[in-house]
């Protein structure tokens, strides 16, 4: 047995590894594939379909290009046993390179007009207007960037082919044009980033000491697979919570040694009044979850042990937005963007805002968190008990 003998098995395996890691990667590109079809669900196999129809098609281009390719081959060996020149292949490059121009600026304006209308939708809060400002300023300063470098990138391409007319210019270095093109975009984007840094800065500026404090403060916990939502009763103050604290009927763990806990309000629906600032208190219990609502560009991750917070204002109520989209069953929605577990789709909520009066009727309606069945189960002193008896002889967890 010589070491050569032993070297074909470690190459198969090599081959057989990358032919697996192909198949994997296409069989992933196949579960993936989805058609626009909304009865996919209905008839299995159908995603399939779709696939194949695509690998068909690939298929055929390649081989119908194969062909053509072939077929230019053989005309250009004729044309040489004449004694002719072939086929100026600079020339046909370079032309392709025009017709690539052509299509793909055609491409960019048919992707800004089709797909730019599935973008978010009016901005529903104060900064949100803010931040689509800078985002539109964005896209139009590197829109015109890239239309003047896409048609001088191939404008020269195509003016400066291949000839055997001239020769080349040698340029090694030239500092001035090392300068303009650091210099420019150094300044332009340093304009983009510090305008985006303020435009932050003013978004986040939860800490309450420096915004103002919220007019409403509303507590959003995240878990698989919902999100409990908890107002402030009418003291405004949201009691504290302790993890530790946490149980069947008490599924945020509430610290009802704190008074603030006793008033404390449970919500299936986040409504908010218009015009007002609310602070959104977020927290996870399980898995990272992401309170994500589009309408009011507002997006901040929830951390099992690390409570972030998001300061807004929403500026259009839900009936208004229903008359400008003209859907009358419109709902301002509430989802959790990350991918959490299973059932991460489910994890979603209405949000309606309205107007102050409405928002105090709705309040005035809601239940307290501390329900009687939770009551009997922390211990505590019925309701009418309760009354008069002072907060430090609620007999609690123990
Ligand atoms: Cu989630």
């Amino acid at each position: 047995m010589n070491t050569s003998e032993s070297k074909p098995p470690m190459k198969n395996s090599k081959k057989l590894l990358a032919f697996l890691a192909v198949f994997m990667l296409s069989g992933t590109n196949l579960l993936m594939a989805q058609t626009e079809t909304t009865d996919a669900a209905a008839k299995p196999g159908v995603n399939w379909l779709g696939v194949g129809y695509y690998v068909l098609l690939f298929v055929v281009a390649a081989i119908v290009i194969a062909i053509i390719g072939r077929i230019l081959r053989v005309y250009e060996l004729s044309q040489q046993i004449r004694g002719k020149k072939g086929i100026n292949w600079n020339n046909v490059i370079a032309t392709l390179f025009l017709v690539f121009l052509v299509a793909g600026m055609y491409g960019a304006y048919w992707d800004i007009t089709e797909q730019g209308s599935m973008t978010l939708p009016e901005a529903a809060s104060k900064h949100g207007v803010r931040i689509d400002a800078m985002f539109l300023t964005t896209t139009i300063i590197t829109l015109i960037v890239f239309v003047i470098t896409q048609i001088l990138l191939f404008t020269f391409l195509f003016r400066y082919r291949h000839s055997d007319k001239r020769r080349a210019y040698f340029l090694p270095h030239n500092n001035t044009i090392e300068k303009v093109w650091t210099i420019i975009p150094a300044i332009v984007l340093t304009i983009l980033v510090i305008f985006g840094f303020f435009t932050w800065q003013d978004v986040e500026n939860s800490s309450d000491a420096k915004g103002g404090p919220a007019s409403i403060n509303i507590d959003v916990t995240g878990h698989q697979f919902a999100w409990e939502i908890r107002y402030p009763g009418a003291d405004g103050i949201l009691g504290r919570k302790d993890f530790r604290l946490t149980v069947g009927a008490n599924k945020l763990g509430i610290d009802f040694k704190d008074k603030n806990s006793m008033d404390d309000l449970q919500a299936d629906t986040l409504v908010l009044p218009v015009n007002k600032t609310i602070r959104l208190n977020i927290f996870a219990q399980d898995v990272i979850h992401s309170l994500y609502m589009p309408h009011f560009r507002v997006q901040q991750n929830a951390v099992p042990g690390l409570p972030t917070f998001f300061k807004f204002t929403p500026t259009i109520t839900t009936e208004e937005m229903r008359r400008k989209v003209d859907d009358p069953k419109f709902e301002y929605l509430l989802y959790c963007n990350k991918i959490c577990g299973s059932s991460h789709y489910n994890m979603q909520k209405v949000v309606r805002v309205v107007t102050q009066d409405e928002y105090n009727q709705w309040v005035s309606k809601l239940k307290p968190y501390l329900t009687p069945a939770l009551r009997t189960e922390l211990k505590l002193a019925s309701a009418d008990q309760n009354k008069g008896i002072t907060e430090n002889k609620l007999a609690l967890n123990n």
